[in-house]
Formats: structure tokens, C-alpha cells, sequence
């Protein structure tokens, strides 16, 4: 098939939305829709996730659940939406088939850092019943906590009810969290900290689906399914889950989202636990052994016996024992063949970034938990040494890359210092406590185990050190 020109095609816009359509439209009208969600943190992922969660939602006849998406700070995506009515098309890829959605639930966007007042404005207007966010792991600081407590206070001030406030970031516990957060930053007013503890409700929740960052690819994909231009088309697999705790302002939330997927449950935790450190420890040890060896993606990965049989193993027998989600072979298995999907081209670089907030919640409490019952902690020792490796700022093939991570380049500084001397590089490294916490740095069956595999990595590399770690296969 002939690629179409994007540039001469008509734009996606409400009016050009012809049905019939060749792909699934909103099959409500969209001027009914209401905004009754601020979602901070606009991005791929809340476009594949609760945004097409409130869709369905809006698709059921309940006009209260529009959005207006905020991005923090960047503008083009918030800018892009704008100008096509907040519209998109996502592509959804199982292993079987691959369809596509145009969602409607973004009526509007915006930028924190450029639109302040309109934030503050829309978390004190009647409609507004729930705030949802996705601000990643570095998000959680004095920035965010001073745009929500000025929404509330106007809220507040303006006599209405508070808001149900859900954390949607990969943190434990982030409902408390983002809580304890926001009381914290209002402590000047104690009325107002008093109202936001009490008159708001922040549930746990685990959310999980995975998004790719957009490419040019899907734009172009989308034109041909479309037959319209989309600058905002972006792609995800088939899965999704959203599991939340059973804390709403209004109690009639629950059954709401549950009619459309979501679980709705009195504790998050056994689900939390399981995503973050199957899901999300994988996916890291997975990016950083890619990034090493020179391999582009999650599936390329996870395609070769050596990468698989490193994460099943440690899946079963690191992570699993600590873990109570029901049913986790299968979910393990699960696992594993998302991240298999082909259609996904997720870029181990991506998740990559940011690694020094990301380890501390996805392997530390298994290795902890892992010493304490005298268990194996073989695969995430090794996973530890490549982050090491991975540090030096370029593969096994010579090919340098950037490391994007808040604490990048003190971290890159001291890998780079002591290149040559294993021992010192291990220590160094492991001394830095927001990521390895107080108690492993010095427990030597940790550190002596994170130094051998480091040294078999700088003397044969990686594929080395995985062949070493299952010398029976
Ligand atoms: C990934 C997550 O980029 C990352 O750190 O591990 O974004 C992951 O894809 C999602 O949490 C899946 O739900």
C-alpha cells in the first residue's frame, strides 16, 4: 500500500470525524460530555490508560467524565490535542490482531507551567469530581504539591466537596503518598490541610499497560487506518488493569469502574507489590542488559534464550516467593508474553531512564526480603553490576547513548572515576542510599556478589554473566 502524505491529508477533528469509520469511534456525542477529571501528567500512558477507561465510561451514558488533560510542562502534545478537539487514535496489538480507537474522553488540554490559573480553576469548578495522575517517580516533589493544595484551597474556598485524588504512578503505596504530600505543603493553613485530609480521598491504585512512547511510525499507521492526519496517534497492547482501592469522595465510583474493568478492591497492595516488582523489576534489569549489549527493544530482548531464561528465573525464584497476588505462574507467563510482543518496539533506552528512582522501588524489597530468608540473589546482583556497567555511558560495541536520569551525571562521574578498579566502583555506587537504602550497602553477601558479576561483566562481558548464572542450560 502506498503511504499516504500526511500533509495533504485532512486533520482529525471532531467535524471530520465521518461515520461509518473503518476504526471505533466514540459512540457518544461529545458535546453532552462534561469535564469531571483534571489529569496531571499528560502523556502516552494516561492517553492508553484511564483516559480510554473514561471513555467507556462516557460510552455508557455517564456525561461526567471528561478530561481536561494537563501536560506539566512541555506543550507540543497538549498543543497537538488542542487543535484536534483532544481527539486521537490509539492502536491496540494483541499477538492476534491489531485495531484501532479514536477516544474522545480528552475534551481539553493544557500546560501546567504556562496555564496555571486554568488547573487551579478547573479543581474548583462544581463539575470537577477526581483528579488522576501520571507525573513518573521524579514527579513527586514541592512543584506538584503547591498546584494541588492552590486548587484545593480554591476549591475549598469556593464551598464545594472534595475530590478524589489517585495516584497512577508506578510508586508504592502512591495514594498515602501523594497524601501525606499534599497535607504536608498546606501545613501554613492548618483548616485547609485538616479539609484535604478529610473532605478529599487519595486511593491506592496500581495501573499497568504498556505504552511506548509515540513514534513518527504510528502518525503514519494512523493516516492509513484513518484515512486523517493524527499528530497525536500512539499505540499500546491489548492488557490493561487498574486496580484501586475502595476509598471514593463519592461511593457510587466504585460500582461506576467496575462496570468498566477496573478492579475496585479494599487492598491494593498484593497487586501493587506483584506489577512493581514483576513487571517494573524486569522491565528495568531487561532495559539495562539491552542498553548494554546493543539490543533496541523490549521484544528483541526477551527474543533471546539468554535475556528470557535471566528474567523467568528471576521472576520464579527471586521475586515470586515474596509476593501474594493470586495466581502468579500465570501471571508470569503473562508477563513474559507481553513483553514478547512484537508490535510494541518498546526502546529499553525509555525505560532506562530514570533508573536511579526506579531501582529502589522495583528490586530493593526483593533482595532485602531475599537475604532475609536466605535466598538467591544471584540474577538481581548481576542486574545491579549492569546498571553499573550500563553507567559508562556507551554498549559493548563501542556505541555511546545518553543517560537520562536525575542523578545521571554524578552517578555516570563516579563510574567513569574508577573504571578500573571493580571494588571501588561497586562501593561507591552501592553507597548511594535513595537508591540502595541504608542496609544493603553494607551487607557483603550482597556487595561481594554485585562485585563478581561486575568484574565478569568488564572482563567478558554481558552475554558472559547471563550464560554464567545458568551454567546448566
Ligand atoms: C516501564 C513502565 O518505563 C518504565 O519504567 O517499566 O512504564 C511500564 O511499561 C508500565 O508501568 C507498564 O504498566
Amino acid at each position: 500500500m502506498q503511504p499516504l502524505n500526511q500533509a495533504t491529508l485532512t486533520q482529525l477533528t471532531d467535524s471530520a470525524l465521518a461515520t461509518p469509520s473503518p476504526v471505533q469511534l466514540p459512540r457518544y456525542r461529545r458535546t453532552d460530555a462534561r469535564v469531571g477529571v483534571v489529569h496531571l501528567g499528560l502523556g502516552a500512558f494516561h492517553r492508553a490508560h484511564q483516559a480510554m477507561v473514561f471513555d467507556a465510561l462516557l460510552q455508557r451514558g455517564d456525561p461526567r467524565w471528561g478530561v481536561l488533560g494537563v501536560a506539566m510542562r512541555t506543550t507540543e502534545l497538549a498543543d497537538a490535542l488542542t487543535a484536534q478537539d483532544g481527539l486521537y487514535a490509539v492502536q491496540v496489538a494483541s499477538r492476534e490482531a491489531l485495531r484501532w480507537q479514536v477516544v474522545g474522553s480528552v475534551l481539553q488540554a493544557c500546560v501546567a507551567a504556562r496555564e496555571p490559573a486554568q488547573v487551579v480553576a478547573a479543581m474548583a469548578a462544581p463539575g470537577t469530581r477526581w483528579v488522576t495522575l501520571t507525573v513518573t517517580e521524579k514527579g513527586y516533589g514541592p512543584a506538584l504539591a503547591a498546584l494541588l493544595v492552590q486548587g484545593l484551597a480554591a476549591r475549598r474556598a469556593a464551598g464545594l466537596g472534595g475530590l478524589t485524588i489517585a495516584s497512577c504512578d508506578n510508586l508504592s503505596d502512591n495514594g498515602r503518598k501523594l497524601q501525606q504530600l499534599c497535607v504536608d505543603a498546606a501545613q501554613h493553613d492548618a483548616a485547609l490541610a485538616q479539609w484535604i485530609d478529610t473532605a478529599c480521598a487519595f486511593p491506592n491504585s496500581m495501573v499497568d499497560r504498556i505504552v511506548p512512547a509515540a513514534t513518527a511510525q504510528h502518525r503514519s499507521d494512523a493516516a492509513q487506518a484513518l484515512g486523517l492526519a493524527d499528530a497525536c496517534a500512539l499505540g499500546t497492547e491489548e492488557f490493561w488493569e487498574w486496580v484501586i482501592e475502595r476509598r471514593f469522595v463519592d461511593d457510587a465510583d466504585g460500582d461506576a469502574l467496575a462496570a468498566v474493568g477496573v478492579q475496585v478492591v479494599a487492598d491494593v497492595k498484593p497487586f501493587e507489590e506483584a506489577k512493581l516488582r514483576m513487571l517494573n523489576g524486569s522491565h528495568t534489569a531487561i532495559a539495562l542488559i539491552g542498553a548494554v549489549l546493543g539490543v533496541p527493544t523490549v521484544a528483541d530482548c526477551i527474543a533471546r534464550p539468554d535475556i528470557h531464561r535471566f528474567v523467568r528465573s528471576l521472576m520464579t525464584e527471586v521475586v515470586m516467593p515474596h509476593l501474594q497476588r493470586p495466581g502468579l505462574p500465570a501471571y508470569r507467563d503473562a508477563l513474559l508474553a507481553r513483553f514478547a510482543n512484537p508490535e510494541l518496539r518498546h526502546k529499553v533506552h525509555q525505560i532506562a531512564t530514570d533508573s536511579s528512582l526506579k531501582i529502589p522501588l522495583r528490586w530493593q524489597a526483593t533482595v532485602l526480603a531475599q537475604l532475609a530468608a536466605n535466598g538467591s540473589i544471584e540474577p538481581l546482583a548481576l542486574a545491579a553490576a549492569v546498571w553499573m556497567r550500563y553507567l559508562l555511558g556507551a554498549d559493548e560495541q563501542g556505541q555511546a547513548y545518553a543517560i537520562s536520569d536525575p542523578l545521571g551525571q554524578a552517578l555516570q562521574a563516579t563510574a567513569q572515576r574508577r573504571r578500573d578498579d571493580v571494588a571501588g566502583t561497586v562501593r561507591a555506587l552501592l553507597a548511594v542510599s535513595s537508591i540502595w537504602g541504608e542496609v544493603l550497602p553494607h551487607d557483603v553477601r550482597w556487595t561481594a556478589r554485585v562485585e563478581h558479576w561486575l568484574q565478569v561483566i568488564r572482563r567478558q562481558g554481558v552475554a558472559a554473566a547471563l550464560a554464567q548464572l545458568h551454567p546448566s542450560d
